[in-house]
């Protein structure tokens, strides 16, 4: 119930949570969950499935729901573990371990939409997991990157100012699929993004989980997933250069 499992037959070092970040993507949850539950069950992770679902039509912020996600899943269960993953992301390849590691770990390293290969050599997009110790390190993710783009090059960026390197997996086993679409409304590429991935050092530490607010609405459990729908604001208003 809630999307939580633990194998009945060992031990696992991580409990896991894994944190997608969600609007409007019905069907392709239906697929993430159809694929994933049966390779993370024989992979023997001890796991549970949280869907952070951002109300309302504003510009969506994937990084900010991914702070919720982190922050509503510690309240269900002691997770040392968190798995952020997009929800049209499959993996090909059993040995690619959701779980973490002595490094944060990227795990979507070669994706069919590039070749199967790492787009540039700082990648950190589509999925990722850090040990709770390793979030809290870089303050969690950025909540200011509104639309799409940029946050996961600020994520990057704090993990590498704050000494860490980033791990990944053989490219032959960090393959994965993406379910095809169209780009979503209110989602667009944000032009702010370049910019602010310059500034990372400078507003990493007043801008992740210490700062985060929102507005939780409603948490339902189904049986293959944790609903968590909330309110996250949007963006300030651009000031006016005249
Ligand atoms: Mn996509």
């Amino acid at each position: 119930m809630g999307g939580r499992y633990t194998p009945p037959d060992c031990r696992p070092r991580w409990k896991v949570a894994i944190i997608i970040p969600f609007r409007h993507r019905e069907n392709h949850l239906k697929y993430w969950l159809h694929y994933l539950h049966p390779i993370l069950r024989r992979q023997k992770i001890d796991y549970g499935i949280y869907i952070i679902n951002q109300l309302g039509e504003d510009t969506f912020n994937r990084a900010k729901l991914l702070n919720v996600g982190y922050t509503e899943a510690l309240k269900d269960a002691e997770y040392d573990c968190f798995i952020f993953s997009d929800v049209d992301l499959i993996p090909m390849d059993d040995r690619n371990l959701y779980h973490c590691y002595d490094q944060p770990r990227h795990f979507a390293i070669a994706m069919d939409k590039f070749g199967f290969r790492l787009p540039y050599a700082g990648y950190f997009g589509g999925v990722s997991g850090l040990s709770k110790k390793q979030f809290l390190k870089i303050n969690g993710f950025p909540n200011e990157y509104w639309g799409w783009g940029g946050e996961d090059d600020d994520i990057y960026n704090r993990i590498t100012l704050n000494g860490m390197k980033v791990s990944r997996p053989d490219v032959r086993i960090g393959r994965y699929r993406m379910i095809k679409h169209e780009r979503d409304k209110h989602n667009e590429p944000n032009p702010q993004r370049f910019n602010k991935i310059q500034n990372t050092k400078n507003t990493m530490r007043k801008d992740g989980i210490s700062s985060l607010t929102y507005r939780l609405v409603e948490v339902k459990k189904y049986p293959l997933y944790t609903n968590i729908s909330v309110e996250i604001g949007k963006p300030p208003p651009r000031p006016f250069k005249g």
